[in-house]
């Protein structure tokens, strides 16, 4: 009932106090004002806090910064615990009266925190306790986070240790400024002003990454230059990792595999040839007397055009190996990814990367990780995960997912990533049984390996709301969250990010919490339903394109991958076809290698059935095509309806931004079900439902001009 009052309250000052224009900068560390009604469980008069280090500086200065714009009152710096409303902050090594707590602070490892209510003196206070000062930024952030949700405060006990070690970013940044795959404006590292400027900007950046766990940072593309290697450059990425460091996160960067040609003037880069070796040990070792703590390395090789080991006939683990041997001695890591495939017309994509990969499980070092992204083609709006994981034991293998949507709508379409990547940490592997998650590949359980992680290609620009939408930061909360917690639900990660992103109040939490969650689902429906992949556009990976041929390479063309024709639709990966399903582990290989068997979601990806082939709906493909389609456009008018009647929750500036790309989302999922449908239909020859025809020819469709969609 109080609850009740409460929000009628809230929605009527809401109504009657304009809100003040946010442009969506300060993301989801907004810290505004506690409504009066939850004030008084917020008590907090001093902040006690030990021995001085620049990371606790940025814990203390971020807990007086929420605190006072939430609570009203800058809490006092006091040495010792004098009243109640203490909050206390240290490690036991930084401060006498965490140490006197006792507290339990083994369970927390390097990176954990405690949160709890204490009694010291007599008075009661709240220790925010860890082993490390990163540890404790993280507990002030969760702290905070906790008031900025309204949680209760009074008798904590929340205790909080990651289950990844290795929490990272990888910004797909150039040296030009440009960000491939980025659509939030150009890079925040602005090398032209660096080593010595460093702008406010960067700061900020380092917060957010902080309070949501990510402790590592790659700065540049994975399509890499070798420029990132030259002496001048090592000296900006230090002052960078200098930033970063402060705010617990390491500093790693990809590496062009010719490098030691391009900047060492060597004739080869083959990973068995000593000069080369011994170039990247200098490398290296430059490397670390610029930056102490650097974390390491990320290699794209012989992928998609860019060199590697294969070009000297010398496998993954022969070049992965070489320079783990030379990053070891100073603890760096290198993380390999697996996103390989040929030019080799007659193999399956989607397969290759198993075939390379896997008969050199065991061959790998210690420090290095595969790094593998969830589906085996690319970031789809759906694929199934990628077979690697669970089929490499003998090594570290490493989760990778998209921030940035790529293939799912860019900046406009409001699309939630926290159940895209919920499903891929859910997927079962099956390599030892059930329960063999990806979670616990990633994590390192399965296979008790030491290391652990969890990578995502970043979203965040230059754009003034770092994202390029409001709804866009979602995803970089999720991920971090998500990395910090493998097994977090995307639906309480939602309703934490819409809280403090927007407002507490539940009436428009609850409505924006069910938009995200089906957003993802949506994009499915009106791209990709059923299974299809890859059929956008060949250069943007934005709008439709089924019928796209453009691009040198077969396995570069829509046609490649869906095969629609008269007998049916669909890319047989049975033994009937390229047998990829073989790849996967008992139960899902028998699953993947019958159509009937196969969950809807994946059936064109593994199989090439008949248009009127009958799938669980009872539906033929062709109507069930058509059904989703038609229930993907749907799902967004929903979202449209639901966002409409919000608008007394959010200011303008922020409504408007939302609203006005939901209209785009709108005219552009009409687009997606229009065009592919008028495409599919010249193949299935089967009649659209009563009113649902496509309202322009295909040949309009594919002479759309760029960023340009047809009027619905
Ligand atoms: C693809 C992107 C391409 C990336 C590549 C990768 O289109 O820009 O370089 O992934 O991950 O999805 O290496």
């Amino acid at each position: 009932m109080f609850m009740r009052f409460a929000a009628a309250l809230g929605l009527l000052l809401a109504m009657v106090t304009p809100l003040h224009a946010e442009t969506g900068y300060e993301l989801w560390l907004r810290y505004r004002p506690v409504e009066p009604q939850y004030k008084s469980q917020y008590a907090v008069t001093t902040l006690v806090a030990g021995q001085a280090s620049p990371t606790m500086d940025v814990a203390l200065s971020e807990l007086r910064r929420g605190l006072s714009n939430m609570l009203g009152t800058v809490p006092a710096p006091e040495n010792n615990v004098s009243a109640d409303g203490a909050v206390v902050v240290g490690t036991p090594q930084s401060s006498s009266v965490i140490a006197a707590l006792g507290l339990p602070l083994q369970q927390l490892g390097g990176e954990g925190y405690l949160i709890r209510g204490v009694t010291i003196s007599g008075h009661k206070a709240i220790a925010i306790a860890a082993n490390s000062d990163a540890g404790v930024l993280y507990g002030a952030f969760a702290f905070l986070r906790l008031i900025q949700t309204r949680q209760p405060i009074t008798a904590l006990n929340v205790i909080s240790v990651p289950k990844t070690k290795i929490r990272i970013i990888d910004h797909w940044d150039n040296a030009n400024g440009t960000i491939e795959r980025g659509y939030a404006g150009q890079s925040i590292w602005n090398w032209r002003s660096l080593p010595e400027y460093l702008p406010p900007r960067l700061t900020d950046y380092a917060r957010a990454d902080a309070s949501i766990g990510i402790n590592s940072a790659v700065l540049n593309n994975v399509s890499a230059e070798a420029v990132f290697l030259t002496e001048p450059y090592i000296e900006k990425e230090a002052a960078i990792a200098s930033l970063l460091r402060t705010y617990g996160i390491r500093t790693y960067l990809s590496v062009r595999w010719s490098a030691p040609i391009e900047i060492g003037h060597l004739k080869t880069a083959d990973p068995l040839d000593p000069a080369v070796k011994a170039w990247w040990k200098t490398e290296v070792d430059a490397i670390y007397r610029a930056i102490p703590d650097f974390g390491g390395f990320v290699v794209k090789a012989n992928s998609e055009g860019q060199p590697g080991p294969g070009d000297y006939h010398r496998t993954h683990a022969d070049g992965a190996n070489m320079i783990a041997d030379v990053l070891a001695p100073h603890h760096g890591m290198i993380f390999w990814r697996a996103f390989v495939y040929s030019d080799d017309r007659k193999s399956d994509r989607a397969g290759q990367a198993y075939k390379e990969f896997v008969p050199l499980d065991g061959k790998f070092r210690d420090n290095v990780v595969i790094q593998v992204k969830n589906g085996p083609l690319d970031f789809q709006p759906r694929e199934p995960f990628s077979p690697l994981f669970g089929a490499m034991p003998k090594t570290s293998v490493m989760l990778e997912m998209q921030m940035t949507k790529e293939y799912l709508g860019q900046t406009t379409h409001l699309v939630y990533m926290g159940p895209l990547f919920e499903e891929a940490l859910k997927s079962d592997t099956y390599e030892h049984g059930p329960g063999s998650t990806i979670a616990r590949v990633t994590d390192g359980s399965l296979d008790h390996h030491a290391f652990s992680g969890l990578a995502g290609v970043a979203n965040v620009g230059s754009d003034q709301d770092w994202s390029g939408s409001i709804f866009n930061q979602a995803n970089w909360y999720v991920f971090g969250r998500m990395a910090w917690d493998v097994d977090i639900s995307a639906r309480d990660v939602a309703a934490e990010w819409a809280k403090q992103t927007f407002v507490n109040d539940p009436a428009f939490v609850n409505p924006v919490v069910s938009m995200m969650m089906g957003s993802r689902e949506a994009a499915v429906n009106y791209m990709t339903p059923l299974g299809l992949v890859l059929i956008m556009s060949h250069d943007d990976h934005f709008g439709p394109a089924p019928w796209d041929e453009k691009g040198d390479r077969a396995d570069w063309k829509a046609p490649y991958y869906h095969h629609a024709a008269a007998d049916g639709i669909g890319f047989d990966r049975t033994a009937t076809g390229s047998n990829m399903a073989a790849q996967y582990n008992p139960p899902l290989r028998e699953e993947f290698e019958d159509a009937t068997k196969t969950p809807d979601q994946y059936l064109l990806f593994f199989h090439h059935v008949p248009w009127d082939f009958k799938t669980r709906s009872g539906r033929s493909l062709w109507d069930e095509l058509v059904t989703h389609y038609r229930l993907g456009v749907t799902q967004v008018e929903e979202m449209q309806k639901a966002w409409s009647s919000l608008g007394a929750y959010v200011d303008k500036e922020r409504f408007d931004q939302v609203s006005a790309f939901l209209a785009i989302q709108h005219r552009e999922a009409i687009w997606w079900r229009d065009a592919s449908l008028a495409y599919f239909q010249q193949y299935s020859k089967q009649p659209f439902p009563a009113g649902y025809a496509p309202k322009y020819s295909l040949s309009y469709y594919e002479a759309m001009p760029p960023n340009t969609s047809p009027d619905p």
